[in-house]
């Protein structure tokens, strides 16, 4: 057998085994895992090293409309190349559809913008703002038809909120084709109110963003998209969990049959409430949504990743900088937390930190690290096995660990297009030195070799998780 490149001397590992062995790889593709696997015109040394599936990075916002004169930080260039340097080999960004807009012309816009543009491998997500019987009866059976399988719905934010009847009618969509949905759970009205009370109160700083959506405002809207999803029988993702209430109303859903899943992000882990008190704004870097929480809650994200009740680790990668006038502080004049841009940047540092957190500190195994990171992904949104394991025929989508390197994450050492990272300072042990897409190495020990262009738009098929309990 004749291969194009081996990967010789790493220890592989994949969301079940972990085991020593070179990776022969021809056309793209792992074609062999064995030893002695004889020579190709390329030997890369793996001794020392870890060889594990390319993260697929499940959740980021890429070049979305914010608000008027909000600019993202990231193009599809910048993020995948920040991407690749994180140990990613594909990333799953949302194109987003405004109320009033075709759904076909945003997904064609978002190709626009991605078309040549990236490192790594992407797919969409579409988001469905607008729940018309158009959309719904035409539009979206169509694109999940074609290869988008997946959507998100919010349950809050101005112009994206979904009321329960338009959830209902979406869920129903997803039950016939077949999609999965992506779920963001918090109570819009509740967050109306209370910001309002919040105001008039003067709390007006960045530190009270998470006083204006408190964990039961997560917990009931989690509580509800669950019950919304059982009369209509269909599978759901809850994104980004940031508490154990929410976790709860999750694990409460599965035992009782329901095909519920759950994802939580770094942030949850790493950060707490108390992040967002900055001076003069300065907290404006740590606000998202839902908000980062308390020690206890980062303590709940922990277990909901070691039961299983969460089955995706993904960024919420959304990025946008902190000190420039179309970033963070964009909004001129209003000065309080309400008119920030919710969302962090992530996409670089989400690896590291569950490796370093998560392996090293032996909260969880290595094969679970590559379940939560990769295997998962690609098994929820119709991409396994062609991408998300190492197996001979999957594409070689892989990155190699150098499990010792100590880093302190500094924004220095950052890639995308932000100004700042929220984990400046952390210590890490364990960074990702290589990473190839298809056999091909976007980064190589630390340097980017990569062609922008070379990174392929994915169609995806349908999940295999969100066929219905009653199917
Ligand atoms: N919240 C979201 O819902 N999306 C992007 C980022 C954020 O904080
Ligand atoms: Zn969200
Ligand atoms: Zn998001």
């Amino acid at each position: 057998m004749t291969f194009d490149t081996i990967i010789r001397g790493g220890t592989v590992a994949t969301a079940s085994d972990t085991f020593q062995c070179d990776v022969g790889i021809a056309g793209g593709r792992i074609a062999a895992l064995g030893s002695d696997l004889g020579t190709a015109p390329e030997i890369v040394d793996a001794s020392g090293l870890l060889v594990l599936p390319g993260g697929i990075d499940s959740h980021v916002h890429i070049s979305q409309p914010s608000g008027p004169g909000i600019v993202m930080a990231d193009d599809f260039a910048s993020a995948t190349r920040s991407a690749a340097f994180g140990g990613n080999t594909m990333v799953l960004p949302f194109a987003m559809q405004q109320k009033g807009e075709s759904l076909r012309e945003v997904v064609k816009d978002y190709h626009k913008k991605a078309d040549g543009q990236c490192y790594i491998d992407v797919s969409f997500h579409l988001i469905i703002a607008d729940a018309s019987d158009a959309v719904l009866g035409q539009e979206l059976p169509a694109l999940v038809h074609d290869g988008y399988t997946s959507f998100k719905v919010f349950m809050t934010y101005e112009g994206l909120a979904l009321s329960d009847m338009e959830m209902l009618k979406v869920m129903t969509v997803a039950r016939e084709t077949g999609a999965m949905m992506m779920v963001h759970a918090e109570n819009y009205d509740a967050i109306r109110f209370l910001t309002d009370r919040l105001e008039q109160a003067g709390k007006t700083g960045t530190l009270y963003h998470g006083a204006s959506r408190p964990i039961p405002v997560e917990r009931e809207a989690t509580h509800r998209a669950i019950s919304l999803a059982e009369l209509i029988d269909v599978p759901m993702m809850i994104v980004h969990v940031s508490n154990g209430q929410a976790r709860d109303e999750i694990a409460r859903a599965r035992r009782r049959g329901l095909k519920i899943y759950g994802e939580t992000c770094p942030q949850y882990l790493m950060l707490t409430e108390q992040d967002m008190d900055g001076l003069n704004m300065e907290g404006a870097k740590y606000v998202c949504s839902p908000p980062p929480r308390d020690k206890e809650s980062q303590q709940a994200c922990w277990e909901g990743l070691q039961q299983g009740i969460f089955s995706l680790f993904s960024s919420d990668h959304c990025p946008f900088r902190y000190d420039d006038a179309q970033g963070k502080l964009a909004p001129k004049g209003k000065t309080s937390f309400r008119w920030v841009p919710n969302g962090i940047p992530g996409v670089e540092t989400r690896l590291p930190i569950l490796f370093s957190e998560g392996v090293n500190k032996g909260r969880i195994s290595l094969n679970e690290f590559v379940a939560l990171t990769a295997t998962n992904h690609a098994r929820t949104y119709g991409l396994y096995p062609k991408k998300g394991t190492i197996a001979v025929g999957t594409d070689a989508d892989i990155a190699l660990w150098d499990a010792k390197r100590e880093v302190t994450i500094s924004q220095s050492l950052m890639h995308g297009g932000t100004d700042y990272t929220p984990y400046e300072g952390i210590k890490v042990t364990g960074w990702p030195v290589s990473t190839m897409v298809r056999g091909r190495f976007v980064v190589r020990d630390g340097e980017l070799v990569g062609k922008l262009g070379a990174g392929d738009y994915v169609p995806r098929e349908k999940s295999e998780l969100a066929k219905p309990r009653a199917a």
